[in-house]
């Protein structure tokens, strides 16, 4: 190919050379034909980068003899090189050559050398004696080599030292510390075998220690004895007691460690240990103005109990917090808070920890926030706090455990004198935060609660906005996403099992939903004990299932959303694993959804069914539109990873309760199809709401009032009418979770407007999914025991969590204005005289 012009060349010498800078050498080689000055600026570069990252022999003999040439070609060059940086998987075999390249570093006085060389364990590369007396070294990086039988160092000029998973004994460390006046820099990654890191005598301003490997108990001890050194960073996972001796100068430290979680046997007071490390690090750090704590430490924090705090960090004025806003990790916040009262500044960063996460043995505080009915920040005293001046939060993504507003409120309330509170507010959309009931919530509650801080300046930044995909076509998933076939699987299972003399108690469910047949099956022959096998049990039970298909229910919003994407001429097509044959048999059952769709795959006709895309392109081609351009609606995770892998944006609707966090690749998890929003996807929006309701096909539920949960009129102020759970569980399990309203029919008092939550209640985290009615009507009294039917006609939103409870009240009172004004709509009320709210004292006995 010809170049038209060569451009590079008329770049100056020093630019080029920078750019080489960069390159790997190979490539520097490589890409000299491009540009008549490369060709002879190359062999001045200074900086030499081998890099080679393939395993296999061969390549590494190519790499190997590749970087022999070129050294042996500068060498007759003569020119100068100033930093060699060798990166591959060292083998044994190639000792002498490695040995050949760090002498050429010696004897052309390199000032930096980094030796990044890979290997199993026992091919450590071990240093030659000749690098260890040097007086032109100033910057080194060694990685898996080995240090052998160095009687002395001597490095006039080394003032960066970092070694990467080696073994660097004591008597090593103050041999490198005596001989290296003029280091400054020492970061030791995953290395072992010291105890004592000593560096009195030296001049190391900047100490890290990353990791330390192959210890594994608490008794072990690593003494850090480092008068010079200002800032300390100590991360990675470490298994052994660190003991901070002396610090004395240090003016900013990083605690972002943590622990390797020991064995059952040895938790019991592990804590206790964790507890005593950080308090001693407390003593030592003292002084510090600059600190920052991981989310391991805030944790070890939290695990205090509710006493006194042991330590303080007079001294502190910028704290910086890496943890996400959560129940488990407040108390341990609060805590460093409250050490902390000359803060200047406040940094937090609520991204999740690094550190592996599955085991927490803090218990969790149920209302922790709210410590005898104060929150929490309150504890802080009342001069906590004055100097502080700016909080800066990185890594927000709107609400996550719903404590994050409350606590920002909180700070904002109780600091005083705070300047600017700066949110970089991350907005991916991500399906994990909890949806917040309005947009600019979050925004809005804080700029409401100033407090103190009167003239505090709030910026919320966004930092990324991910635009999403328009569709300009739709692909459905059939079985858990337009038709209720779990609620009838359900159904068969009851008789199928009453033949096996065992009775189907409805919380095997969620071992059912989502599951292939097969797995199904299995669960269903274990946990009941039968005596089948999978196969047996499938051929039994399988005749019994397509005998009632037809009496397999929409669910709610399925026709609601076939009815419209066909009325806007979307192109709709129909994707499940279940046979062809089996779809068709089922989709019978529901006028106007098999002429909606231009084409419908069964997982008979690909080869592969999902997770694998192929029935998804197979849609998309026989719709003859780009895989791109659909929006794809699924309620399984094998379905959304399908999805994706086809190319396509997909909502997921999690047919299982409490499921979403789980769905973390679909670009939007909904609770029911009545929540999707099409115009975000470019589609055409649903235009069937009325005064903030979406009308419902009325459908009843009614029984005898019970006791709930204790804390409707107590803890909201809003009483709220429980029926018995036995009966209505199955009448639930249809409707998704929401806040709905209607009419309710007391026995023998009259007709009331009604609306109600049903779902878990986020906000209190129910383990039964519930009915909540509150009856918009003054009653002087209870009326436990009495009649209670319920119509409900229409739906409002979501149920969400809420950062606190006013917020959850607020809430509810705005769905009850709704609701009142929208029960006095004819198409509403109409449904106050249906004959089922009409319940008389006598027809209730
Ligand atoms: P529970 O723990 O039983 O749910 P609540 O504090 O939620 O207690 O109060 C609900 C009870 O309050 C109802 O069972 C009913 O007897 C009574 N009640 C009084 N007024 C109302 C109302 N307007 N709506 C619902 N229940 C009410
Ligand atoms: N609880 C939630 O956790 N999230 C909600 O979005 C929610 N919405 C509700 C809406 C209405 C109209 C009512 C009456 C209750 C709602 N609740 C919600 C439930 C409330 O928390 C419940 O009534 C109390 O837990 C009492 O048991
Ligand atoms: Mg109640």
């Amino acid at each position: 190919m010809a170049v038209a012009s060569d451009r590079f060349s008329s770049l100056p010498d020093s630019v080029l050379l920078h750019i080489l800078s960069f390159l790997p050498f190979d490539d520097v080689v490589r890409t000299s034909r491009l540009c008549k000055q490369w060709r002879t600026l190359w062999c001045f570069s200074s900086y030499l980068n081998f890099i080679h990252r393939p395993k296999d022999l061969v390549s590494l003999k190519k790499f190997v003899s590749f970087v022999d040439k070129s050294l042996i070609n500068l060498h007759c060059n003569c020119n100068t090189v100033s930093r060699i940086h060798l990166d591959f998987p060292f083998k044994r075999c190639f000792t002498s050559d490695v040995t050949v390249w760090v002498l050429f570093a010696v004897s052309h006085k390199v000032k930096e050398l980094n030796l990044i060389l890979a290997n199993d364990a026992e091919d450590a590369y071990c240093l030659p004696k000749r690098l260890f007396l040097n007086s032109s070294l100033e910057k080194v990086n060694w990685v898996s080599c080995r240090f052998e039988k160095i009687e002395v160092v001597r490095w006039d000029s080394l003032r960066e030292l970092r070694i990467g998973s080696m073994e660097f004994r004591d008597d090593m460390v103050r041999k490198v510390v005596v001989g290296s006046p003029c280091l400054e820099f020492l970061e030791l990654d995953n290395c072992w075998g010291f105890k004592r890191l000593d560096l009195v005598g030296g001049k190391v301003s900047k100490l890290v220690v990353n990791g330390y490997r192959e210890v594994s108990t608490l008794d072990f001890e690593v003494e850090i004895e480092a008068p010079c050194v200002k800032v300390l960073e100590l991360k990675g996972c470490f298994r052994m007691n660190i003991q901070l001796k002396n610090v004395m100068n240090c003016v900013s430290a990083k605690l972002d460690y943590h622990f390797k979680i020991p064995k059952e046997e040895e938790r019991s007071n592990f804590y206790e240990q964790q507890r005593h490390i950080l308090m001693a690090m407390f003593g030592s750090l003292r002084h510090v103005k600059d600190v920052m704590f991981g989310t391991w430490c805030i944790e070890v924090m939290a695990s205090w109990g509710m006493t006194c705090i042991p330590f303080s960090m007079t001294r502190c004025e910028c704290l910086t917090l890496h943890t996400p806003i959560q129940e488990r990790y407040l108390a341990g916040i609060v805590r460093l808070l409250q050490s902390s009262f000359n803060l200047r500044k406040l940094i937090i960063h609520m991204a999740p920890p690094y550190f592996e996460f599955e085991t927490c043995f803090v218990p969790v505080v149920h209302d922790v926030y709210s410590v005898g009915g104060k929150f929490q920040l309150s504890m802080l005293s009342k001069d906590w706090g004055l100097n502080l001046k700016k909080v800066r939060v990185c890594g927000f993504e709107g609400m996550r455990s719903g404590l994050e507003v409350l606590f920002l409120r909180d700070l904002l309330l109780v600091s005083a004198n705070l300047e600017e509170m700066v949110i970089e507010w991350r907005r991916s959309g991500h399906q994990n935060s909890i949806p917040d009931p309005s947009d600019d919530f979050v925004t809005e509650s804080l700029l409401n609660v100033r407090g103190r801080s009167k003239n505090a300046i709030l910026l919320s930044m966004s930092v990324e906005r991910t635009l999403k995909k328009l569709a300009s076509g739709v692909i459905l998933d059939l079985d858990g996403t337009l038709l209720n076939t779990d609620g009838v699987v359900s159904e068969i299972l009851k008789v199928f099992l009453v033949k096996y003399g065992k009775q189907w108690d409805g919380r095997e469910a969620p071992k059912i939903v989502g599951k292939t047949p097969t797995e199904a099956a299995a669960a269903v022959v274990e946990d009941y004990g039968l005596p089948l096998s999978t196969d047996e049990f499938l051929t039994q039970f399988f005749p019994m299932l397509s005998d009632q298909w037809r009496n397999i229910k929409a669910l709610p919003g399925a026709n609601r959303l076939i009815n419209h994407l066909r009325g806007h001429g979307v192109p709709m097509a129909l994707a499940s694993n279940s046979s062809r044959s089996n779809i068709e048999a089922k989709i019978l059952h529901h006028p106007g959804w098999k002429e909606s769709f231009s084409a419908i795959v069964g997982g008979d006709e690909v080869k592969a069914g999902k997770p694998s895309p192929e029935i998804f392109l197979e849609a998309a081609k026989r719709l003859t539109m780009d895989p791109s351009s659909f929006l794809v609606i699924e309620d399984s995770i094998p379905g959304v990873t399908a999805a994706k892998a086809a190319g396509m944006a997909v909502v997921a609707v999690p047919s299982l309760a409490k499921q979403s966090h789980v769905y973390t690749s679909a670009d939007e998890v909904i609770n029911s199809l009545l929540d999707l929003q099409l115009e975000k996807w470019g589609l055409p929006a649903f235009q069937d709401r009325i005064e903030g309701t979406l009308p419902l096909e009325p459908w009843c539920i009614g029984g005898p009032v019970i006791k709930g949960f204790g804390r409707g009129s107590k803890v909201l102020g809003i009483p709220t009418a429980n029926l018995s759970p036995e009966g209505y569980s199955a009448i639930l399990s249809e409707h998704p979770a929401g806040v709905y309203f209607g009419w309710a029919g007391l026995s023998g008092r009259g007709v009331y407007k009604v609306v109600m939550s049903i779902g878990w209640n986020p906000y209190f985290n129910n383990t039964e999914k519930t009915i909540e009615p509150w009856l918009l009507h003054d009653f002087n009294e209870d009326f436990y025991g009495e009649e209670l039917h319920l119509v409900v006609v229409g739906y409002i939103r979501p149920e969400a969590n809420f950062p606190s409870l006013e917020t959850l009240i607020g809430k509810i009172h705005e769905d009850r204005k709704i609701a009142e004004r929208a029960l006095e709509l004819p198409q509403y009320l109409k449904y106050k005289d249906d004959p089922y709210l009409k319940i008389s004292l006598h027809q209730e006995n």
